[in-house]
C-alpha cells in the first residue's frame, strides 16, 4: 500500500465520527518534535476537519523553543494528568511506542507514529507506523504527508517545519537525507524570516550565562574528547546547546556535556567524525539506569538517581572511548 493509501485509510477511520485525537511529542520537546506535531495537527484539520490536541510532558525549556511556540501560534499544551481518558486516538511524533522519552503507556494503541530514531524493540502497534532511521528530521516526513494531499503550508507552519529540519540536521550539515534537503529548500520560500530570526537569536536569561560559565570552567580534555559538567542546569536542553558549542573548539571531535535538572542527569554527545553511531552509544550508556538515543553524530539521554548512577554512567563513557580519566586536563592548561 502506498503512503497516501495508508494515510487515506487513517483519515477515513477518524473522519465521520469526529474522533478525539491527541498528538504527543517526546518529553522536553525540541523544535523538530514541536514542528512535526504542528504539521500533523494541520494535516488532520485539512484532511478530516478535526482539531486535534497537541500535548507534551516535561518542559519546553530552551528559550528558542518557547519563542517558537509563541510567535508561530502553535497550539501545544502541557499534558494534563487525566489526559489518557479524554481521547479516542493517540499519535506520537519524534518518538515511538515503548520509548521512555514519551509519557504514553505501552498498552495504548497508537493511530500514527512518525519518527526517525532507531527502533529499540518498541512494540510498534498502530495503524500507521512510519519510522525512517535514515531521515534527518521528523518534520521532513510530515512535509511529505502534507504534499501527498496537496495541502498548502501557511507561513507560520512553514517557519516551524523549516526550523525543525534546520535544528535536527544542523542546517543540512549532519545526519540528513534527500527528503530533508527537498523540504528544507521548498519551505525556505515560505518562511517568515523576521520570526525565524527572533526564534534563533532571542534575548537570553542570565541563568544561561551562568550555565555557560560552569560549562567552560568544568571542561576537561583527553586527546580529541571534551567533557563538561554543568552542575545544576537551568533547563535540560542546556546540555545539547553547550555540546554543539564545544564541538566548534579546534582539535575537539567528540563532546559530552551533562547536567542535573530536577534530580535527573541529562546528557548530550556530539561528534564531527563520520561513521559514529552516537544514538546507539547513548542507549548503551544509559541502559538500566535511564534512557538514551539519537542519531549518528548526535546522541543524548537521561540518567535517573544521579547521586548513585552518575559515576556508573561516566565510567561507561570513559571505557567506551578509551579515556584515561587521570589524564583529563582543562583545555587552557599550559596557556598563558
Ligand atoms: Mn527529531
Amino acid at each position: 500500500m502506498s503512503l497516501k493509501d495508508e494515510l487515506t485509510s487513517v483519515i477515513e477511520k477518524v473522519k465521520d465520527k469526529k474522533k478525539k485525537i491527541c498528538i504527543l511529542t517526546h518529553t522536553n520537546p525540541d523544535p523538530d518534535a514541536i514542528a512535526s506535531a504542528y504539521g500533523l495537527w494541520y494535516f488532520f484539520k485539512e484532511t478530516a476537519g478535526i482539531e486535534a490536541t497537541i500535548y507534551y510532558d516535561g518542559i519546553i525549556g530552551r528559550i528558542n523553543n518557547r519563542i517558537m511556540v509563541d510567535l508561530l501560534d502553535i497550539p501545544i499544551k502541557k499534558a494534563r494528568k487525566d489526559y489518557l481518558k479524554k481521547f479516542d486516538y493517540f499519535c506520537l511524533v519524534d518518538t515511538q511506542p515503548g520509548k521512555k522519552n514519551n509519557c504514553l503507556p505501552t498498552y495504548k494503541k497508537v493511530l500514527i507514529v512518525i519518527d526517525h530514531h532507531f527502533e529499540e524493540g518498541a512494540e510498534n502497534k498502530g495503524d500507521l507506523i512510519d519510522i525512517r532511521e535514515n531521515v534527518g528530521s521528523t518534520a521532513a516526513i510530515v512535509c511529505q504527508y502534507l504534499e501527498e494531499f496537496e495541502i498548502e503550508v501557511p507561513e507560520n507552519l512553514a517557519t516551524a517545519l523549516f526550523y525543525g529540519i534546520k535544528t535536527d540536521t544542523d542546517g543540512l550539515l549532519r545526519d540528513y537525507s534527500s527528503l530533508d534537503e527537498k523540504y528544507y529548500k521548498k519551505l525556505f520560500l515560505n518562511v517568515d524570516y523576521k520570526k525565524l530570526h527572533k526564534i534563533e537569536y532571542p534575548e537570553l536569561p542570565k541563568e544561561y550565562f551562568f550555565d555557560f560559565a560552569d560549562a567552560i570552567t568544568s571542561a576537561r580534555i583527553f586527546k580529541d574528547i571534551l567533557i563538561a559538567d554543568l552542575g545544576e542546569a537551568f533547563v535540560p536542553d542546556m546540555t545539547g546547546e553547550m555540546a554543539d558549542y564545544f564541538l566548534r573548539m579546534e582539535g575537539v571531535s567528540l563532546v559530552l556535556v551533562y547536567g542535573v535538572f530536577k534530580d535527573m542527569l541529562y546528557f548530550s554527545i556530539r561528534t564531527k567524525k563520520r561513521g559514529k553511531t552516537l544514538g546507539k552509544v547513548s542507549y548503551e550508556l544509559a541502559e538500566g539506569i535511564g534512557s538514551g538515543g539519537g542519531h549518528n553524530k548526535t546522541g543524548g539521554g537521561v540518567v535517573q538517581h544521579p547521586e548513585k548512577n552518575k559515576d556508573i554512567f561516566l565510567d561507561r563513557f570513559y571505557k567506551k572511548f578509551s579515556i584515561e580519566k587521570e589524564k583529563l586536563t582543562t583545555f587552557y592548561t599550559g596557556m598563558k
